[in-house]
């Protein structure tokens, strides 16, 4: 198997993005965007083709959750693809031609590190609340979104805990002080987790509609026919709040409001079979049906712009 068809640790991961910027120098940038609470660096890969002018820009996060391992690998998945299939795959240069892409391959590194060494099924961030013994909030409820309403916790021991206020842990803040200082250009999100098979867009903080509501719908249905032509495989898709369950303060729900009108959550492999310990032997099909839904929702949204 090789590089991209297997798990990596941090350090592997952290090597990786070092070893990705220096092979690539013209095309790829790290930005340190901020630290998590145990001071690890949060780097954020930019792939730009630049020629002519700044373009708009598409986010893709990965690993907000520490057990879901197909996500970081999504990440790189999707680096290696852009940067061998440029000028090859019609889609991906299209996109690269259109839009500079900002990807955090380790949103939770310290939560990611943890599942590696000590507890392979821990979800949300390492902080240490003042008041309880427990520790983490996840950081998918952690964002000013409908913050800490019905489907999230402030019960620092829950799973879901939602932390002490919104942006209150050092991952989702750095996450969202970058996105609100380029909200003019991205116009595209993405959030990577599993498992489920699910291609969501908001709301999840609410039953409500999105203001543009069909056209997110009409998207995600096309990217759901791709994956089951092409892979033969089945993918819901809907608002997060209606398909899943309501979840307040996640980091798809703020982007949106932000002004990111296109914003997506997807669920990857598999359903429930193996659920986060997807085999390493999945790692391709699961890629790769994502990556077509991403390119089919980009080539969309670059139609549009
Ligand atoms: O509950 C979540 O955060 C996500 N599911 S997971 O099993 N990966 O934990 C779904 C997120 C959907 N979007 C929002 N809740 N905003
Ligand atoms: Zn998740």
């Amino acid at each position: 198997a090789s590089y991209y068809e297997k798990y990596h640790s941090l350090n592997d991961i952290y090597f990786w993005i070092n070893q990705t910027q220096q092979d690539n120098p013209n095309i790829v940038k790290v930005i340190l965007i901020g630290s998590s609470s145990e001071k690890r660096p949060l780097y954020v890969l930019k792939l730009s083709r630049n020629k002519g002018p700044e373009k708009k820009a598409m986010w893709i996060d990965c690993g907000i959750h520490a057990r879901e391992w197909i996500s970081p690998a999504f990440c790189l998945w999707f680096v290696r693809h852009s940067l061998s299939f440029y000028g090859q795959n019609q889609d991906i240069t299209h996109i690269l031609d259109n839009l500079d892409v900002y990807i955090l391959p380790v949103m939770n590194p310290d939560g990611y590190e943890y599942t590696w060494t000590t507890n392979r099924m821990w979800r949300k961030n390492r902080s240490v609340s003042k008041s309880n013994n427990c520790i983490g909030a996840d950081l998918n409820r952690n964002f000013d979104a409908n913050w800490c309403t019905e489907g999230a916790s402030d019960d620092p021991c829950s799973e879901i805990y939602c932390g002490a206020f919104p942006e209150s842990e050092p991952e989702s803040q750095s996450v969202a002080h970058f996105l609100r200082s380029h909200k003019d250009s991205v116009k595209l999100y993405f959030s990577i987790h599993s498992y489920s098979q699910m291609l969501l867009f908001p709301y999840s903080c609410t039953l409500d509609e999105a203001e543009n509501h069909n056209e997110l719908l009409d998207m995600a249905q096309e990217a759901a026919q791709k994956i089951r032509r092409y892979y033969r495989n089945t993918y819901k898709y809907g608002s997060g709040g209606k398909t899943i369950y309501l979840a307040p303060g996640g980091s798809d729900d703020w982007a949106y409001n932000l002004g990111i009108k296109y914003s997506f959550t997807f669920e990857l492999q598999d359903r429930g079979r193996y659920g986060f310990l997807l085999p390493p032997s999945h790692i391709t099909q699961a890629c790769n049906e994502a990556l077509t839904a991403l390119k089919t929702i980009a080539r969309r949204v670059i139609e549009k712009m």
